[in-house]
């Protein structure tokens, strides 16, 4: 942890109000009604949570409790109240009257449309939950959900809440080896995932992943396997063992009583990248969790009963647990869920998808932003501009920080100046929006945040936990516990405390890990990017050691070095250094060999890890201790001069054979 590496490049001053014409039923229509939000909770932070508690959710038992400290950093909030997260996302809505509510506009990868009620999905959810209770799944199990962005996917997390059994998503896009890691750790008993999924055209394999994973070892705890069939391409079907999950679903009730489970119990674990080591389970309550999913969408995105809402994550991912599966559901909203890509069958499938379904809050992530950006320059076709996209009302940003270029295309050209852009600053670990504008109040200043949700103490602090001046950068911290944040690092609380509650910051501020900075004269924040070994690719979690460790792994691989450099549309990319067990490589061959790690390193991890440029060397640049200086492969990946002083180096010639790229 170092605070000296932050500096602020920060120059931003455009403020930026567009005028809406729904201010007025806005759930935070100005800054005075920010502010007063802001204020009850500092001045009662408890009975602040308690109300919003009582009022965004529907508890079996009602709460006596709000925060317990008395473990702390272990915190419990609500502990003694009991409710379900799928009554809360379903059958109130149903008993409420709402049932023939379109919850799900799902479009397929071809555009095939299916509209799904509020009354349907909670028969879906009851059935495909007394699926798993014939399996014997029972609260407290883990289970395994690897399926692409499909009805399925989100019908099969909210039977695991139904039933009190604890999901773990793992990205479709993750391979065999990740999901392996995964299923260990759990100690899951069923895997829930689909023969194909069907992605820009192309249908990439599941099923084939899960056998692989299973066939690598220590998966004993797996009973079974449910497959949903998608796309009817061919896969190995081993009796008994997996099952086909349409047939059972058929023979269900559509009636299942929920579990009324504990708030604090664990609705889900969902693994991400730390600085060191393999991913964690980042554990998650069900009541704070819930309660936090639901205000946002209220405050953030302003959901309103006739929204259409479009949060474009997939439910791999947080954003898409906490803004697809549990937010818009818990909120009653009508969404989109969408099983493509942005650029099939070409770069204005958003655009024409806005235009066609009317969506009025459309989310995503800067990587896309930009890259979308890029492709209506190179074809005037696939420009917003050609599609009606009048039905916006409210667009967002999450993920990466949003550089102010993006910002300005997605204002002007997908929102027509008329659209606040809520850029909203979170984390795996925080459940929800943490740092956010309120599109009906806060000024907007491209690539900045702004300020925090009401009753999230953020704050920026030095190494030692003194708070810095504004216009200085330091580590951003919260330094109160809040309902949604993680509970836990599963199977791991030395973990949780050590790497979320650092002594030297005092052991109860809990650090994101990004450095951020505050403006002198508006006070917003600026996030400045990690401050530990964390890379961000188009809005992905990865830890650099993950993917040294993927290249090691391979035969020829002596030693390898891994950093991030910017990148134009990924964000930041990853720039691997590598020593083979062999003589240098040069030309075609070299080319190969790099191919192969490339390759190596999707299979280990998946396709999102794959270095984007490799660079062989006899060696890595290493300080007398043996210490790998990566600040200067850094610089070497960005094609800078070295200014860094170099007479630390054991071996400073081997910073120019570095420097040659492929
Ligand atoms: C929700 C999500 C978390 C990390 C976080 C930070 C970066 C996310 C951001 C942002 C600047 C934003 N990050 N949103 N940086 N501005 N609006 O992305 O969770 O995958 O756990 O990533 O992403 O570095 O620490 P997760």
């Amino acid at each position: 942890m170092t605070t000296n590496t932050i500096q602020s490049t920060a120059t931003e001053n455009r403020l930026f109000t567009p005028s809406v014409n729904w201010s007025a039923t806005a759930a935070i229509p100005d800054m005075a009604a920010y502010k007063a939000l802001c204020d009850e909770a500092a001045n009662d932070y408890e009975g602040f949570w308690a109300r919003l508690a009582r009022e965004n959710l529907t508890w079996h038992t009602p709460f006596t409790q709000v925060l317990d400290e008395s473990n702390a950093p272990f915190y419990q909030w609500f502990a003694d109240g009991r409710l379900n997260a799928s009554y809360n996302c379903l059958d109130r809505h149903v008993e409420a009257g709402r049932g023939d509510k379109v919850a799900i506009r799902f479009e397929s990868d071809n555009g095939e449309v299916t509209l799904v009620t509020y009354s349907n999905l909670l028969s879906r959810v009851n059935k495909m939950a007394n699926v798993l209770k014939s399996l014997g799944v029972q609260k407290g199990d883990r289970v395994m959900i690897y399926l692409p962005m499909s009805i399925e996917g989100v019908t099969a997390m909210q039977a695991c809440a139904r039933i009190g059994a604890i999901h773990s998503v793992v990205f479709g896009g993750f391979s065999a080896k990740a999901l392996n890691d995964r299923i260990v750790d759990t100690g899951a008993s069923l895997i829930i995932t689909a023969d194909e999924q069907a992605r820009g055209g192309k249908n990439l394999p599941l099923k084939d992943n899960v056998d692989e994973a299973l066939a690598l070892g220590d998966c004993e705890s797996v009973r079974h396997v449910l497959v949903n069939i998608r796309t009817h391409g061919s896969i190995s079907f081993r009796e008994g063992f997996d099952l086909h999950l349409e047939p059972l679903l058929a023979r269900q009730s559509d009636q299942c009583e929920p579990v009324w489970v504990e708030a604090e119990h664990p609705l889900f674990i969902l693994y991400t990248s730390g600085s060191t080591g393999t991913p964690k389970g980042v554990q998650h309550s069900t009541g704070g969790y819930l309660l936090w999913a639901t205000q946002t969408m209220k405050w953030t995105f302003d959901i309103k009963p006739n929204d259409v809402f479009w949060c474009t994550a997939d439910i791999g991912w947080i954003t898409g647990h906490t803004y697809v599966c549990y937010g818009p559901l818990s909120a009653g909203a009508t969404q989109i869920v969408f099983e493509g890509i942005p650029t099939y069958p070409n770069a204005s499938r958003f655009w024409k998808m806005i235009e066609s379904h009317r969506c009025s809050i459309f989310h995503t992530a800067p990587t896309a932003i930009r890259a979308l950006n890029k492709s209506s320059e190179m074809d005037e076709s696939v420009h917003p501009k050609n599609f009606d996209l009048s039905s916006l009302r409210i667009m967002g940003s999450v993920g990466e920080p949003i550089n102010p270029e993006a910002w300005m295309w997605y204002y002007k050209n997908v929102g027509g100046e008329r659209c606040p852009i809520v850029d909203t600053f979170w984390q795996t670990e925080t459940g929800g929006n943490m740092i956010a504008p309120m599109p009906a109040a806060t000024p907007l200043m491209p690539g900045s945040c702004t300020m925090p949700l009401p009753g999230i103490m953020t704050a920026i602090v030095d190494e030692t936990g003194h708070d810095v001046e504004n216009g200085q950068g330091g580590l951003l911290v919260v330094k109160r516990p809040w309902p949604s944040m993680l509970r836990n690092v599963w199977g791991n609380p030395q973990r949780y405390k050590s790497g979320y509650f650092p002594e030297e910051l005092g052991g109860t501020y809990y650090l994101a890990g990004d450095g951020a900075m505050r403006y002198v004269d508006t006070t917003y924040f600026q996030i400045m990017g990690r401050i530990d070994d964390i890379l961000n690719v188009s809005g992905h979690r990865l830890g650099t050691m993950e993917v040294e460790s993927a290249l090691v792994s391979h035969h020829l691989v002596a030693e390898a070095a891994v950093v991030g450099r910017p990148d134009d549309v990924s964000g930041e990319a990853i720039c691997a250094f590598v020593v083979l067990k062999r003589t240098l490589p040069k030309g075609a061959e070299a080319l190969e060999i790099a191919k192969e790690l490339r390759n190596w390193v999707g299979q280990e991890i998946g396709p999102i890890a794959k270095p984007k440029d490799i660079r062989f060397g006899d060696n890595l640049p290493k300080t007398r201790s043996g210490k790998i200086m990566r600040r200067l492969l850094r610089s070497i990946a960005k094609g800078e001069e070295i200014s860094q002083d170099t007479s630390t180096l054991e071996n400073p010639a081997i910073l120019e054979q570095l420097k040659q790229a492929l």
